[in-house]
């Protein structure tokens, strides 16, 4: 499967629910009002695009459809498609990754469970086919032994070094003995895996903002990308997490995972209309394929196929 095929077998359940509240909406020819218009709120709504997202879609929507008929969905679904677009100007965003001979350093972050060890393994498949042979992982997790071994699991599938410490180590400092062994010995790449347990939030930032601190002061430069692995099922809650962690780090960009296990892949459209931070990687899957960089176009027309020919 190629990746669209994956976007948007992985958009399935969010694209089924969208499309059938539009074609409900628009079954036989209708009158451009008010009602037609909430209906198509309520699906757009539905899909988890969130209230200011859709209202302002609805509005501009409205303004250019005034007074006439719509035939059905399928003579809205470009119309439409154009004003998802347009809502995720911006967000695209390249991730880094250096050419002048030293070590690319992305650092990992998000609550447990988001999916930031996977999310890793699947970058350093990304960074080999890329070429890159000295990757390393530093298991700066060090708060739960079981994520230290999935972690070292990892790392021998896809072929990269792991430095950790013993469990309960300080994450500042494994983190430290990684990049110093990458800037030693010609690493190429370093992912720094991290604890997210969220009942000590002050500890954890704390801890988080350490790591930041000898890594940048060993680099002598920036962390390349301080990177936020968002669970795009969770909604609401995304969004406050979002905020912490940027308050503590700030963030080079997100990464959206399991947008394939809800019917509300529409998540991505208000969190970054409250982020504005870069959607740098997006997740529809639990493969290594299944992560790829964000288009907004790819990713609306896997939202909405159709209506402009070129979908399926
Ligand atoms: N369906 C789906 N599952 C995912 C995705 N990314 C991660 N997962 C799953 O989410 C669970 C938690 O992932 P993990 O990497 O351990 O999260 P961590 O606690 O943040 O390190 C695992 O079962 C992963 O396989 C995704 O894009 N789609
Ligand atoms: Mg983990």
């Amino acid at each position: 499967m190629s990746w669209l095929e994956r976007l948007r077998s992985g958009l399935e359940r969010t694209r089924r629910g969208l499309l059938g509240g539009l074609e409900a909406a628009l079954s036989g020819e209708r009158r451009i009002d008010q009602r037609l218009l909430e209906e198509i709120e309520a699906s757009l709504i539905a899909a988890d695009v969130g209230v200011e997202t859709t209202q302002a879609i609805i509005a501009e929507l409205g303004q250019r459809l005034a007074g006439g008929r719509l035939r059905d969905a399928e003579a809205l679904i470009p119309l439409l498609k154009e004003l998802l677009i347009e809502q995720l100007a911006g967000a695209e965003g390249a991730l880094a990754l250096r050419q002048d001979g030293q070590p690319t350093v992305y650092l990992i972050l998000g609550v447990n469970g988001s999916g930031k060890t996977t999310t890793i393994a699947k970058l350093a498949r990304r960074f080999r086919e890329l070429g890159k042979e000295r990757i390393i992982f530093a298991a700066a997790d060090t708060f739960r032994a079981a994520a230290m071994e999935q972690l070292g699991i990892w790392a021998e599938r896809v072929g990269a070094e792991l430095i950790k410490h013993c469990p309960g180590a300080d994450p500042g400092a494994v983190a430290y003995d990684a990049v110093d062994h990458a800037l030693s010995s010609g690493g190429e790449v370093v992912l720094i895996d991290t604890a997210g347990r969220l009942q000590t939030k002050f500890n954890l930032m704390e801890e988080l903002k350490k790591i930041d601190r000898v890594v940048t002061k060993r680099l002598g430069r920036p962390i390349d990308e301080r990177l936020l692995v968002l669970d795009a099922t969770t909604g609401q809650n995304a969004l406050s997490q979002a905020e912490k962690f940027n308050e503590a780090i700030p963030l080079t960009g997100l990464i959206l995972t399991k947008l394939d296990s809800t019917a509300k892949g529409g998540a991505i459209f208000p969190i970054y209309r409250e982020l504005r931070l870069p959607i740098k990687l997006i997740g529809v899957g639990e493969g290594a394929e299944d992560l790829q960089e964000f288009r907004a176009a790819e990713f609306v027309e896997a939202l909405l196929p159709g209506g402009s020919g070129d979908g399926a």
